[in-house]
């Protein structure tokens, strides 16, 4: 896709062609027109990219992104599962004991029964945004209501969180969101049960459906960028999440034998996606060479998504947008591969709540430094409603982080807390500490030793445990 924005502006006529030749734009909104947003979600995404100074990984498109934006080293979600994490993104509020569905992926129900907040996406749409969803950025891959026994005319339920005007999913040649989302080469799709978690295929991109999404977020910006109304376009890549297929060019760019797998701790227990949906055994986890296969497969999906991202990004620069459009990249939530003994995203450790955040805006300062502040994906909504020059909602309970855009010293929050089964565990992660709570059981891990948490160190540090179980009760939505 090599479009030139010139192009649209002969076709648009000389007057816009002035406006868009003034130097960059700031980076607030504009009395002309306010800047354009381009979210992109990466569906369990670990921060494992060369950009965070994971060198093993092949990553260049988000690590250039970084490079031109401000990375946050320790950006948190607040739930380990997609619907979850996606609820607290899209509405800007924790998950509360009120509501436990927010604690799972149910979480978008509560739009289903009339009770959800304004969304991010309808609160830029009533402010003359043109919206647009592609792919899996609510729960589903489609943006649609209905489970996985829903694979049918997806289009004719309404959407599990209101305000896209349009919805616009490829399934390629998997025929819905669904089978592409579990997809493997050749139109074939998962299997619960007998598939394998990981598939190596001789094809091109377009072998595997992210390569879709990223056609289809193209076009949406070749069409929107002629448009006269500012764009949020939200583009949800299905990748790296199980199964771990991409192209075996992709694997091709990792030496198996030199995969690093040390951290791997023997077994303890798995989340139920790799045991319920893949022809996946305990016993397969002490096999060394199975467990670097697994995490080839991880990668070689990471760099596959990655090159999709670097085509989107492409058609950003080609069609002269950056001047006036905000970049996001947002994980849903971490992962464990073997970390603790676990495989899978269901803990509220580190693993599965850190997740790479980069954010690129127009006139950046100090591009290409890393910001070490905590931040939370609550936090998101409200810092680009400030950025695009919207109030913030009263129900929305993050902060802005838009004062680290402009100083990668800056700070905004001193904790990040997360929340898990049904409300019965919560966490709260501060600058040198995480404690989990589950019950009656706290356990508390110190980050200036042990960055793993690997040790529980809540009986030496009583003092601590006592401050944080406090800060915990002071978490939004808490009774
Ligand atoms: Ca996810």
């Amino acid at each position: 896709m090599t479009l030139d924005r010139r192009d649209f502006l002969k076709k648009m006529g000389a007057g816009a062609a002035c406006a868009f030749a003034a130097a960059a734009l700031p980076r607030a909104a504009t009395a002309e027109r306010p800047p354009n947003v381009l979210f992109i979600a990466v569906d369990d995404l670990r921060p494992e990219l060369g950009a965070y100074g994971k060198d093993h990984m092949v990553t260049p498109h988000m690590d250039r992104l970084a490079s031109e934006g401000r990375m946050f080293e320790r950006h948190y979600v607040l739930a380990p599962s997609c619907g979850p994490s996606r609820y607290a993104l899209l509405t800007g509020m924790h998950p509360t004991p009120e509501h436990p569905v927010t604690y799972g992926n149910g979480a978008f129900q509560l739009y289903e029964e009339s009770v959800g907040p304004l969304s991010m996406q309808q609160h830029f749409r009533d402010n003359g945004y043109h919206t647009t969803l592609i792919g899996k950025v609510s729960h589903t891959p489609d943006g649609y209501r209905g489970g996985q026994d829903v694979r049918e005319n997806r289009e004719q339920n309404p959407p599990e969180a209101p305000g896209w005007q349009v919805m616009d999913t490829p399934s390629g040649q998997w025929n819905d969101a669904w089978s592409a989302f579990f997809a493997y080469a050749f139109g074939e799709t998962r299997t619960p049960g007998e598939s394998p978690p990981l598939e190596k295929a001789e094809v091109g991109d377009r072998g595997y459906p992210d390569a879709y999404l990223a056609d289809a977020a193209i076009e949406h910006l070749v069409r929107r960028s002629a448009g006269d109304d500012p764009f949020f376009l939200a583009v949800g890549f299905y990748k790296p999440h199980l199964p771990f297929n991409a192209p075996k060019k992709y694997w091709d760019l990792y030496d198996r034998d030199s995969i690093d797998i040390s951290d791997v701790d023997p077994y303890v227990r798995t989340g139920g996606e790799f045991f319920g949906n893949y022809a996946h055994e305990a016993a397969d986890t002490e096999d060394d060479d199975y467990v670097r296969e697994l995490r080839h497969g991880y990668y070689a999906a990471t760099s596959y998504v990655d090159a999709q991202i670097g085509r989107v990004l492409e058609a950003v620069d080609n069609l002269g947008l950056n001047e006036n459009t905000i970049v996001v990249l947002w994980g849903d939530h971490g992962y464990h591969l073997g970390e603790l003994g676990y495989w899978g995203k269901h803990t509220l450790h580190e693993h599965s709540l850190r997740v790479p955040l980069i954010v690129r805006t127009p006139d950046m300062a100090h591009p290409g430094e890393s910001a070490e502040a905590l931040t939370s994906t609550v936090d998101i909504y409200p810092t680009l409603a400030e950025l695009c020059g919207l109030e913030v909602p009263d129900h929305v309970e993050g902060e802005s982080f838009a004062p680290i855009l402009d100083d990668p010293q800056a700070t905004t929050i001193d904790r990040a807390y997360g929340g898990w089964n049904r409300g019965a565990q919560h966490t709260v992660r501060t600058d040198r500490y995480r404690l989990i709570e589950h019950n009656d059981d706290v356990r508390l891990y110190d980050h200036e030793t042990d960055p793993g948490e690997r040790e529980c160190v809540a009986g030496d540090k009583p003092g601590v445990v006592e401050r944080l179980v406090n800060k915990l009760r002071q978490m939004p939505g808490q009774p």
